[in-house]
């Protein structure tokens, strides 16, 4: 089950890295070479090159012809993680003709989506792209939607499957809460970075061996509510499930909430250093890894730190040189993904729902154009437990090593 995680370089490496770690759900590429393929942009408008024209298998006849406004909707402004997915959404979908917005509520809550959707459907938008704030509290405004014929895709954080076409998953949801606990453990051993697919190996001989006190790691998270962040939460209690771990790291994760606030996340992460009672905080969302990043390095803490961050906002907190010694910086590694690529994945699929009628049904399959260094891909839906989605890639390792290449870019 568990994929391989990438310590990515860019480019060429970009292309292999995905090509490498295709799926069952997302068909790799048929060569690997053409790195240099151009974005959409580069292809012009034509409707005879448009990816929608070479066709899902099932695909039924074009519902409509893309007019009117296609909205993308983060879960609150002021978050580089939502601009960057809508960087990657727009560039695809203008390349292709599209009119599109970013429209997110200042405040990262359900009732503050809702009614900005309310408002949109209202006003007779062409489709939405959601990460939402929770799990419940949309049916009413997500069921006019429907009434209205909007198609729905969500993004980074789930929408309910009754009203969605498919989810966009960024990456496996059970590899990330693997990873981010592995990464941890290893960190507070003080172990560096051991590479690409080594960690688990790495993590059970070195705890094989360990003798110290219970380790303890504490969890950073967003909302209380925030679907993705407890699926992955989950995914990091059944992680510290498993056998290597009894004895050595405490399976209870001490959590707080920062609600994706810089002010708020700060205020809990100065909690985990007065506590002083976990090892290493997992920060699964980047606005808390930067303000647990900055108290912990203000304080001087011996707490470490880890989770899913923009090297873009990390640099102060990692190392940047592979000369550099890791454990100096309070964040010797953590994860993420190709951001902009997820926000283009969902143009993609909004492009195949509007043009050729894709619904988001089980096997189901849509093409992307070549998108920056990206090849032309296909991607299927694949479903889990009640509802489909689309796998878009695979978690990214930052580190000493390709951390200077990557702060420009995410
Ligand atoms: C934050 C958001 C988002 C999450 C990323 C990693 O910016 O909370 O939901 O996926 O971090």
């Amino acid at each position: 089950m568990m994929k391989k995680l990438l310590a990515l370089m860019l480019s060429a490496s970009m292309v292999a890295g995905l090509t490498a770690c295709g799926t069952t759900t997302t068909e790799a590429p048929a060569d690997g070479e053409d790195s240099q393929q151009e974005t959409p942009t580069d292809e012009g408008g034509d409707d005879a090159e448009t990816p929608t024209d070479e066709g899902g298998d099932d695909a039924e006849a074009p519902s409509g012809d893309g007019s009117g406004k296609h909205v993308f909707m983060f879960k609150s402004t002021g978050n580089s993680f939502g601009d960057l997915m809508f960087e990657g959404y727009e560039e695809y979908m203008t390349a292709l003709g599209y009119e599109v917005e970013y429209d997110s509520p200042a405040e990262t809550t359900v009732a503050a989506q809702v009614q900005m959707l309310d408002e949109l459907i209202t006003q007779g938008v062409a489709s939405i792209v959601i990460s939402t704030n929770g799990d419940t509290g949309y049916d009413e405004v997500f069921q006019k939607a429907k009434d209205a014929g909007i198609p729905i895709v969500s993004i980074d954080s789930e929408a309910s499957v009754d009203y969605r076409l498919a989810h966009i998953n960024q990456a496996e949801v059970a590899d990330i809460g693997s990873y981010l606990v592995q990464a941890a453990v290893l960190i507070t051993l003080g172990i560096d970075y051991p590479g690409d697919g080594k960690m688990e190996e790495t993590l059970s001989s070195e705890l094989a061996n360990y003798s110290g006190d219970e380790i303890a790691l504490g969890v950073l998270s967003a909302g209380v509510d925030t679907p993705v962040q407890n699926s992955w939460i989950a995914a990091m209690e059944e992680e510290l499930a498993k056998d290597m771990y009894k004895g050595k790291v405490s399976p209870n994760l001490d959590k707080k909430y920062g609600n994706d606030d810089p002010t708020e996340s700060t205020t809990q992460a100065n909690a985990f250093v007065a506590e002083n009672k976990v090892d290493c905080i997992i920060s699964p969302t980047t606005v808390g890894i930067a303000a647990a990043g900055q108290v912990l390095k203000s304080a001087n803490s011996e707490i470490k730190l880890t989770g899913l961050g923009l090297p873009s906002e990390m640099q102060s907190f990692m190392p940047m040189s592979a000369d550099d010694d890791a454990f100096a910086s309070v964040c010797p590694y953590m994860m993420l993904w190709d951001v902009i690529h997820l926000g283009a994945v969902a143009g993609a699929a909004i492009d195949a729902a509007v043009k050729n009628g894709w619904t988001g049904t089980d096997g189901e399959t849509f093409t992307m154009a070549a998108f920056r260094d990206y090849p032309e891909e296909d991607y299927s839906v694949y479903t889990q437990g009640d509802g489909t989605f689309v796998l878009a890639g695979t978690p990214y390792i930052f580190y000493k090593d390709n951390m200077a290449e990557w702060v420009s870019v995410l």
